[in-house]
This record gives structure tokens, C-alpha cells and sequence, in this order.
């Protein structure tokens, strides 16, 4: 791991994190808020070492497992958010490990898709869109929101990555959405003119902007969440479900 660019003390400590294969209790999604700290850190230290070791087999494993016994939003905040900090803090102290985060983003789409794909029919008839940020190429919190909205019966539709302002504003019309979500990573990406394009419809169109990339004031008239979970709760609520 080092000669790939590991510092030996991370190297030291993933090697000592037991075996690759995170064993995560057996619980509801409700319970899984009280999982023990001692298990949850296991599990993201086995995660990580799969990544660091470029697992994709085991990486693929412990996501279904992890968001079929519980949730996205657990696996998501408890799991994921700390390896993805991680491998993104690796990137920035050694400048390794863009593969690590490719290979990492691969796997987490392919399990988010497979909540999508098992989620029951959706509730609302007006869609929510989910897009990046103009020149945006960070999409997994665009992802993980349309997985969690699924499990919940919310129809989401991903527009992606770098979705320009008139493109948002087209779907918008045509798909008769309830509510839009622009992700931002940095305050480079953030275009006002994105928010600003959304057409005023009857019913309004709730725009909602979230990411490290937006501030209060950037956000606009936007409404601005700082986290999966309030994302959730205010689409939620956006489209009456
Ligand atoms: C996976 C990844 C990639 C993948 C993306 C694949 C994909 N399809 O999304 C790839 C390999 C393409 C990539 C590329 C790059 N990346 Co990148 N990437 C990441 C990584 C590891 C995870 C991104 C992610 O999903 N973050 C979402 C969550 C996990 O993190 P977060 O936003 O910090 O979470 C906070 C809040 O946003 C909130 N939150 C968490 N989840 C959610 C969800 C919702 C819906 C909401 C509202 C809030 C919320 O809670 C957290 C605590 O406050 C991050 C590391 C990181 N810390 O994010 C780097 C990171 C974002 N990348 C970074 C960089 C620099 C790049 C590159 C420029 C260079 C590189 N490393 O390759 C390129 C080019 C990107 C571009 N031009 O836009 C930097 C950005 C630095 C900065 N100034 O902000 C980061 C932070 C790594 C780092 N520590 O330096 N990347």
C-alpha cells in the first residue's frame, strides 16, 4: 500500500482493521440509528480497506447488504460519508487515488441503482429532478438522494452531471416537475442563473440547492439543506407525500 502512495500510518492502520468483510448487525433502518459505534467503525474501516485494495466484489457486497438491511440514508451518513471524507482527504495529501475514487463511485452507483430498480411504484405524479451544478461532475449525493426518495415511493429523475441552466429549465416544462435539486461542490460551480431559470409554474416548482458549494446567499431564493436527510424531508414534503 505505501508504494501505491498510502502514508505507512494509514497503511498501518487499515492493515489492522480485521478482516475485509465489515460485519453489520442485522437491524431495521429505524434501529440502525442506535447500531453501536464499535460495529459502524469496523464496517468503515473494512470499506475503506476494499477500496484502498480497489475490491470492487466487496465493495459491490457490502453496499447491497448494507442498503437492503438498512437504508440509504444510515448506510449513506454512517458508512459512506466518512470513506468518501477519506479517500478525498488521501487525494488531497498524497494526490493519489482518483482511481480509488472512481472505482469507489462505480460501486456505489451500481448498489444505489439496485435500490432504485427494487423500490415500490412511486406516489407522486409530478417528478422531482435532481442535477449538478453547471460545470458540476460530482453526482453521487444526486444518487443517493434519488435512491432514498425511491425507498420512500418518490419518483426521482437524475439529470446528472454539468446540467445547464436552459436544459434544467426545458425538463422542468416538460416533465411538469414538483421540485428541483442542484447539487454543488464548490462555489466555482454555482451558477445563479441555474436557479433562476426554473419557470414559474402552477403549482410553484420548489427549488432546493445543497453541497458545500452553496451559502445562504448563493442559494437565492432557493431553499438551501445541508444534508441527505433534510434533502429528503423537504422533497418529501415539496411533492405532498
Ligand atoms: C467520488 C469523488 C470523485 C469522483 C466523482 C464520481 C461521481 N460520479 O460523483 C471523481 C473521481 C469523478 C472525482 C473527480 C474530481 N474530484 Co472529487 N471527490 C470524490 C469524493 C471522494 C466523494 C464525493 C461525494 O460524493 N461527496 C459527497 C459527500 C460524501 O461529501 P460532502 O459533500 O463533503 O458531505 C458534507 C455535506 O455535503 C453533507 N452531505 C453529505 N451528503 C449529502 C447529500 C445531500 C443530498 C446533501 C444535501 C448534503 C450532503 O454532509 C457532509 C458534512 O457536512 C470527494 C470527497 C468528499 N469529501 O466529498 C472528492 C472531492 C469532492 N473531489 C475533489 C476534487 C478536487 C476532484 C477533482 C477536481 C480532482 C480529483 N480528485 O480527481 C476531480 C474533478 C471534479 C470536477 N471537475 O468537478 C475535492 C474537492 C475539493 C474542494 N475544493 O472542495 C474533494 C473534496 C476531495 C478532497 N478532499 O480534496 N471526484
Amino acid at each position: 500500500m505505501t508504494l501505491e502512495g498510502v502514508s505507512p500510518a494509514e497503511a498501518a492502520r487499515v492493515a489492522s482493521a480485521g478482516p475485509s468483510d465489515p460485519v453489520l448487525p442485522d437491524t431495521s433502518a429505524a434501529e440502525a440509528r442506535v447500531v453501536p459505534l464499535r460495529n459502524t467503525d469496523a464496517a468503515v474501516r473494512g470499506l475503506t480497506r476494499a477500496a484502498l485494495a480497489l475490491d470492487a466484489r466487496t465493495i459491490d457486497r457490502t453496499l447491497v447488504d448494507a442498503f437492503r438491511k438498512h437504508g440509504v440514508l444510515w448506510t449513506w451518513d454512517a458508512l459512506l460519508l466518512p470513506v468518501l471524507t477519506s479517500i478525498g482527504e488521501r487525494w488531497e495529501e498524497t494526490g493519489n487515488g482518483v482511481d480509488v475514487e472512481h472505482l469507489m463511485a462505480e460501486s456505489v452507483l451500481g448498489a444505489l441503482r439496485s435500490v432504485v430498480a427494487a423500490a415500490p411504484a412511486p406516489r407522486n405524479a409530478r417528478p422531482v429532478l435532481l442535477a449538478g451544478a453547471p460545470e458540476e461532475l460530482h453526482t453521487l449525493p444526486l444518487q443517493a438522494l434519488a435512491a432514498a426518495l425511491a425507498e420512500r415511493a418518490i419518483d426521482a429523475r437524475v439529470l446528472g452531471a454539468r446540467v445547464p441552466a436552459p436544459a434544467l429549465a426545458a425538463a422542468v416544462r416538460r416533465g411538469g416537475a414538483s421540485a428541483v435539486f442542484i447539487w454543488a461542490h464548490r462555489p466555482e460551480m454555482v451558477d445563479a442563473e441555474q436557479v433562476a431559470a426554473v419557470p414559474a409554474m402552477r403549482p410553484p416548482v420548489r427549488v432546493v440547492v445543497g453541497g458545500p458549494g452553496w451559502t445562504h446567499e448563493s442559494a437565492g431564493g432557493a431553499e438551501h439543506v445541508n444534508s441527505l436527510s433534510e434533502a429528503v424531508t423537504v422533497l418529501q414534503r415539496a411533492v405532498g407525500a
